[in-house]
């Protein structure tokens, strides 16, 4: 099989999974560096947790089992193990509390925002209004067969069951606030490598944000079991620079959605799969 979208080592499994993936996809918000900085950060206490515990299970095994300790101490108290196994725990939970709080706080709280992306879940595709544009609003449906091999021309990358026919695109190092709802079932909004994860509910409306500081291509899925179709209701979004998006809104609003994505297509094609590097 040839290696799509993956443009090299460096961006394996950054907007889309890579073969033999073992942690989390690239971060490229700084919500997700937070997130994967957290990740380590707990991976580090859960280590040392299973390594004291392990110990002290050896121990107890070697030393007092019954052969090695036939007459049992009958001890039943010892203030200072207990006040230790109380104060070490509560310590542990307050150093993992804390920085999980802040990081809930730092996704919750939307900073100002430079555009907005409005995204309502259906039965089975997204659909997305750009309300700061009059008139730009489209929906995003699954690219299959045919059509998929057809954008495969103009979009080298487009991988199966993530691209869609109109991706969301968005410019680079660009605060945008993002608001979901749904018209019929709860879905859920998620990129993994955005660290959003939002429902989308009908009836109200959720806000999440995202600053995008790498171009690029960043795929995602529905997270919330919503149906027969959950799994073909992908999200694709092109973080694309500033000249890019300018040029795609405005064809977007003379030309329509379709017409926006196929010059876009064509600026952000360097025949090199669909993860065009920044133009440093
Ligand atoms: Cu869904």
């Amino acid at each position: 099989m040839v290696m799509v979208g993956a443009g090299g080592a460096s961006a394996a499994g950054v907007g889309q999974p890579a073969e033999w993936q073992f942690g989390f996809q690239g971060a490229v918000t700084p919500v997700m560096e937070r997130v994967t900085g957290f990740h380590n950060f707990l991976l580090w206490i859960i280590t040392g947790v299973v390594a004291l515990v392990t110990v002290l299970l050896l121990i107890v095994m070697v030393r007092f089992n019954r052969r090695s300790n036939p007459t049992p101490s009958k001890t039943t108290h010892n203030t200072l193990v207990e006040v230790v196994w109380t104060v070490v725990p509560v310590l542990i939970l307050l150093a993992i509390a804390i920085p999980s709080f802040r990081l809930l706080y730092f996704e919750r709280v939307v900073p100002e925002a430079e555009m907005t992306v409005k995204a309502t879940g259906n039965q089975w595709y997204w659909s997305y209004e750009y309300p700061d544009q009059e008139d730009l609003s489209f929906d995003a449906i699954l690219l299959e067969g045919d059509a998929l091999q057809e954008r495969r021309k103009i979009d080298p990358g487009a991988p199966r069951l993530l691209a869609t026919d109109n991706p969301i695109v968005v410019p680079v190092d660009t605060t945008v606030r993002l608001i979901v709802t749904a018209s019929d079932v709860i879905h859920s909004w998620a990129i993994p490598s955005f660290g959003i994860k939002i429902d989308a509910i009908p009836g109200r409306l959720n806000e999440a944000w995202f600053r995008a500081n790498k171009i690029g291509t960043y795929y995602g899925q529905c997270s919330e079991l919503c149906g027969q179709g959950h799994a073909y209701m992908p999200i694709d979004v092109r973080v694309v620079s500033r000249e890019d998006f300018d040029a795609w809104q405005q064809q977007a609003e003379s030309e329509g959605v379709e017409e926006a994505n196929k010059m876009l297509f064509s600026r952000l094609n360097d025949g090199n799969g669909n993860q065009v590097a920044a133009a440093e």
